[in-house]
């Protein structure tokens, strides 16, 4: 089909050999890309059980057909891997100029298996392919790594690197691009480290294969203009994510002193106003014209890209209500690779172990010059408390014992993103069920709950609009590749996707439904992965999977308005599951039904789950 490259560059780490995989041509139609690409070429090849940090764990790098193209927000791109930090499928999606070149150096995605004896970088140029001694860049963050790479190839190349972190195998280290942009939260950044592999620069220099590129330019140029002229544009450029905050903090629904609390005394300080007013600089993405990238000066002078995401979890949820404050750990959490959110739970786990006196030393809530402190001994594992954080909530909850596992606000082991579900118990459904773990990306809920539906209810209504949006957030977006933001935010129509597909691949009669379809595919093979992985490893797979953090239960929400002391109850919860799974077809376990494998063209992957387990 057109629209695609048809292989994906093959880097041995072991060898120092690169090759191609040319994939079925059937997957353009059957999975569309990224995401989708991505679950099945790890399926098909790491061996179940694998260890996530062995020579034969695949690091995945994934674009789609509509990546990097000139149509809104496109320069998108998958990074996916077996996760160190959950043990199952784990991927995030990366802003970055490597997007579109490599779609011009000829590829639709980077495989990189084996592990190099020593520190790496692989320079691409179309089909040459370069293994580098990576010594003076190894030690080093990802601002001086890109600085450095930027000296000797350009800055049109498009960069993917690791910081101390991901070197040092903190499991929720991410991979960084172009200065502001991080992705795969749950480790990706580490299995890229256990390669031995800093970075990869990609330069291409051939066309985009496009079907009708004409066409293709007028409908993007169109989707331009769209998102102009859109009547909350202006709003969106002055706060970009964290305009949020506000609604978030009136509907007691934030991260506060590790989301015991849903709302902050010193909310105004670090809301979207706060963040407009001390805005120095506004970046983002190649290809996007409304850029979300908000720069502040930091407190101790450095340039800092604040997203809602960073500022709720290094913000209210470890006790700190200073922007240029949140700006230093975030900008510290950047440059060493590690993951925000997973970093600011950690934190905020670690200042309540500390107030009852289990973690060893003392951590406040508020701490600045603390906060600092465990973030460099996290990423550089300095000592052995470090080198616990670095392990992430749920080992840490394991290694605590006693109350710990309420402290530790995760699903499958992923942190939770900065939503506190105590009193929403449809975003506590999306967070549960999450092909990842307990991030918002897949099915971010909450404003319609709140805004549209019976926020106290665990109505099946709830978990339809759940599954709605996993289809066309997780679904759609994840194998297209593109940003989702122009839909979700400011309004631009979903039906121009399909349209997009039909002038790029040259395929006619592409459509929502079909594109869903899809969607429920790739839901289906990544939780068959997780089954897979979980059985292979002698661990135990249950419904069980699919719950929220503890907290949300067993402890009354703090300081929530009227919504105080509120919390969810696990008999209504597993109601909402069950609707969920009957909507999806899934068995009560949460497992895919032998018919549903069967519907979506998948029977030879449930024949080999089958032979783990029993399929319904
Ligand atoms: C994403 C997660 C998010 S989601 C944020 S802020 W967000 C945090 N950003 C981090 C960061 O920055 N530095 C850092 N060291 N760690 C960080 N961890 C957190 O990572 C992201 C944007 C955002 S900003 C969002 S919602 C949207 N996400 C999209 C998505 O998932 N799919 C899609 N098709 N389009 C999306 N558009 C938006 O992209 P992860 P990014 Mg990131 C600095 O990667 O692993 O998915 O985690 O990807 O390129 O930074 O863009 O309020
Ligand atoms: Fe990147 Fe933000 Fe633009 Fe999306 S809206 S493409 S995340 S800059």
């Amino acid at each position: 089909m057109n629209g695609y490259n048809g292989k994906f560059l093959v880097l041995d780490m072991s060898k120092k050999e690169a090759s191609e995989f040319t994939y079925p041509e059937e997957w353009q139609r059957t999975f569309i890309g990224g995401r989708g690409f991505a679950v099945k070429i790890l399926w098909d090849n790491v061996p179940p059980g694998t260890d996530p940090y062995s020579e034969d764990n695949w690091l995945v790098f994934s674009i789609g057909p509509l990546s990097g193209l000139s149509l809104p927000s496109s320069s998108k791109m998958i990074v996916a891997a077996k996760s160190p930090l959950t043990g199952g499928y784990g991927d995030g999606n990366l802003g970055t100029r490597a997007s579109p070149q490599l779609k011009k150096a000829g590829y639709d995605g980077i495989i990189v298996k084996g592990k190099a004896e020593s520190p790496t970088y692989v320079v691409i140029e179309n089909d040459k392919v370069e293994f580098h001694d990576a010594k003076d860049i190894w030690g080093k963050g990802t601002y001086d790594t890109e600085k450095y790479l930027i000296e000797k190839y350009g800055k049109k190349a498009g960069f993917l690197s690791i910081g101390q972190a991901g070197e040092n195998l903190v499991r929720y280290a991410t991979v960084r691009s172009q200065e502001g942009r991080s992705g795969g939260r749950p480790g990706m950044g580490a299995v890229m480290g256990s390669k031995m592999l800093k970075s990869i620069v990609v330069k291409g220099t051939g066309k985009f294969p496009q079907a009708e590129p004409k066409e293709a330019l007028k409908l993007g140029s169109e989707g331009y203009n769209m998102v102009k002229n859109a009547p909350n544009y202006d709003h969106w450029m002055g706060q970009g994510t964290t305009m949020i905050l506000d609604f978030l903090q009136e509907s007691s629904t934030l991260p506060v002193r590790n989301f015991s609390a849903g709302t902050y005394e010193l909310a105004a300080k670090v809301d979207g106003s706060e963040l407009e007013r001390t805005k120095i600089e506004q970046i983002g993405c190649p290809r996007c014209n409304m850029q979300c990238g908000i720069v502040i000066k930091d407190a101790e002078g450095n340039n800092s890209e604040l997203d809602y995401e960073n500022i709720g979890m290094l913000g209210p949820n470890i006790g700190i209500g200073d922007l240029p404050r949140v700006g230093v750990l975030n900008y510290m959490a950047d440059d060493y690779g590690l993951d925000t959110i997973s970093t600011g739970s950690v934190l905020g786990m670690a200042a309540e172990a500390s107030e009852n006196g289990v973690l060893g030393e003392t951590y406040s809530w508020g701490d600045f010059e603390k906060s600092k402190d465990l973030i460099t001994r996290i990423a550089t594992r300095a000592d052995n408390i470090g080198s616990l954080l670095a392990e992430g909530t749920m080992r840490m909850a394991q290694k605590w014992g006693g109350d710990a596992s309420k402290w530790a606000i995760n699903v499958k082991g992923l942190e939770a993103s900065a939503y506190n579900a105590a009193t929403v118990p449809g975003m506590a459904l999306s967070f549960g069920t999450s092909p990842i773990g307990a991030h918002h990306k897949d099915a971010w809920v909450i404003q319609w709950e709140i805004q549209f539906s019976e926020r106290d209810a665990y109505t099946p209504d709830k978990a339809e609009k759940v599954i709605e949006l996993q289809r066309i957030r997780g679904g759609m977006f994840e194998s297209l590749v593109t940003c989702r933001f122009p839909w979700i935010e400011l309004g631009y129509d979903l039906e121009a996707y399909p349209k997009f597909l039909e002038k790029v691949t040259g395929r006619s009669g592409w459509n929502l439904d079909e594109v869903f379809e899809v969607a429920d595919r790739i839901y289906a093979l990544i939780r068959a992965y997780w089954v897979r992985e979980f059985v292979a490893e002698g661990k135990v797979w249950s419904r069980k999977m699919d719950y929220p953090a503890e907290r949300w239960f067993v402890d009354g929400l703090k300081d929530g308005g009227k919504y105080t002391g509120g919390h969810l109850e696990y008999d209504k919860y597993d109601e909402l599951l069950n609707s969920y799974y009957g909507f999806r077809n899934w068995d009560l376990r949460g497992i895919p039904k032998e018919e549903e494998f069967k519907r979506l063209g998948l029977e030879h992957e449930a024949e080999q789950l089958s032979n783990l387990v029993d399929l319904e």
